[in-house]
């Protein structure tokens, strides 16, 4: 990829919108303004102006338009930003008249990749870009920001620190056996090591990232009928689902995704569970089961104008260790069951909506804390674990009595793989991965 030439693209999403934002940067972004844009020559930097863009003596629009001269840009180089009225015409006919006068189309990320690539940002600040924009809720969008700000990087920096000083510990060590003594090195080293690795995979949480990224997974399951499809559409305040009065209506998991508190929810309607049932029930059953097993909440919903019974027992006990809500549905109608044996239910009723505010608080509690640890993107995660292992295999061998000079290779490894993060020590072909998954003009 040439860096050295001049791109274009489109900036805002495409279709119908008040402004449509073509984003150019390059050497020749500013000759390309001034062809195109009359009146404002000469150009203050950074000031918007107002004027016409005219290509082959056509108007193409009525426009504002912005010249940012490299390195305060977005990308370190010159940059030129046109604002149109909204819509494909006007930004069309603008980008094609730029390719005809010698722009390229940029490619996914490939504004943020020169950014990245001139030293304004490191990859895991490139990285947060693309989250944000991605992010479908406030929690997602939160990590983002915090990571945009440099968090990332600077716990990173923080552990290529303490890496460095202990590879010159180790250094220092190899170069005067004489006045250090290698028992004292190599305890230091070993000491040193594991407390870092520590401290990496402390900073891991996999399951927050997962949940800020993707959302929090909260299965609805219980006895046929006791209103779980009713609840279903409560939640998802839309007719998902099939609801009668007959036991064994859901046969399939139908899901329907929730924002609680910034939180993304998925919520999950399986069939109710029973023994004895036909062959179709029998394998929404299974479903059930699965999905149960695999949620990050599980509702477990009783109907609590009926009297209990033995197969509500099981599924109690059956669920002792999950992560579970005991939800008491249809209390619109005379109790049967006293809530003071259930260990913290929620009383409510899928029909008149009573309870579900306090539900969906009690739903949104699983995800409490996700997204909050220092890493929160797979890829980092994955290379600080990388990280900690090889902290842990210097360590061992330290313990083992193994020579220093050992110990320094899987320090250096560990070094690698930080260095991985933010991007110093980075192929291009990974940087090829990172950036062609974000969108065109960003
Ligand atoms: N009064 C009252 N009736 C409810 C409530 N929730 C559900 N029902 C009724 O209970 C019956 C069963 O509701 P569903 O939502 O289909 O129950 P389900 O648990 O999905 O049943 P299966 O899909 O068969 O497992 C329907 O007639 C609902 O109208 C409630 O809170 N109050
Ligand atoms: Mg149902």
């Amino acid at each position: 990829m040439l860096q050295n030439d001049t791109i274009a693209a489109l900036a805002t999403a495409p279709g119908e919108g008040g402004i449509a934002i073509v984003r150019v940067s390059g050497p020749a972004a500013a000759a390309l303004l001034e062809k195109l844009f009359a009146p404002a020559v000469p150009w203050e930097p950074r000031k918007m102006y107002y004027g016409h863009i005219r290509f082959e003596s056509e108007t193409l629009d009525e426009c504002m338009a912005v010249l940012m001269p490299g390195p305060k840009s977005y990308t370190r180089e010159d940059v030129a930003e046109i604002h149109l009225h909204g819509g494909a015409w006007a930004a069309g006919s603008v980008l094609r008249a730029l390719y005809q006068l010698g722009a390229r189309p940029a490619e996914p990320g490939e504004f943020t990749r020169r950014a990245f690539m001139n030293g304004r940002v490191d990859l895991s600040r490139a990285e947060a870009v693309m989250a944000l924009i991605s992010a479908e809720g406030g929690r997602a969008a939160r990590a983002a920001v915090r990571q945009l700000q440099g968090g990332v990087s600077g716990f990173i920096r923080s552990a290529q620190e303490e890496l460095l000083s202990l590879l010159s510990g180790a250094a220092a060590a190899i170069d005067y056996p004489e006045e250090i003594s290698t028992e004292e090195a190599a305890g230091d080293l070993e000491k040193g090591a594991r407390r870092l690795a520590d401290k990496l995979e402390k900073a891991c949480d996999e399951r927050g990232a997962r949940i800020v990224q993707d959302g929090l997974e909260a299965v609805l399951c219980g006895r046929p009928n006791v209103g779980k499809s009713s609840l279903l559409n409560a939640l998802a305040r839309q007719e998902r689902a099939i609801v009668t009065d007959i036991p064994g209506t859901t046969r399939d998991v139908i899901r329907a995704d929730v924002m609680i508190d910034g939180l993304r929810v998925h919520f999950s309607d399986t069939a109710g569970l029973r023994e004895g049932a036909d062959a179709i029930e029998r394998i929404g059953v299974d479903r059930a089961r699965q999905a149960m097993a695999g949620a990050d909440a599980v509702l477990l919903v009783f109907n609590a104008a009926e009297d209990w019974t033995d197969a509500d027992q099981r599924l109690l006990d059956e669920t002792k260790d999950a992560p579970r809500v005991i939800v008491l549905n249809q209390c619109d109608r005379p109790l049967r069951l006293d809530p003071a044996r259930f260990e913290r239910p929620v009383l409510i009723s899928a029909k008149t909506g009573d309870g579900l505010a306090e539900l969906e608080k009690r739903v949104a509690a699983f995800g409490a804390g996700a997204g909050e640890s220092a890493l929160t993107q797979q890829r980092h995660i994955a290379l600080a674990r990388k990280a900690a292992s090889s902290l842990r295999n210097a360590a061992d061998a330290c313990a083992r009595g193994d020579a220093v000079d050992l110990c320094a290779i899987d320090l250096q490894d560990a070094l690698h793989a930080l260095g991985q993060v933010t991007g110093e020590q980075v192929d291009e072909k990974m940087i090829d991965d990172i950036f062609s998954r974000f969108c065109v003009g960003k």
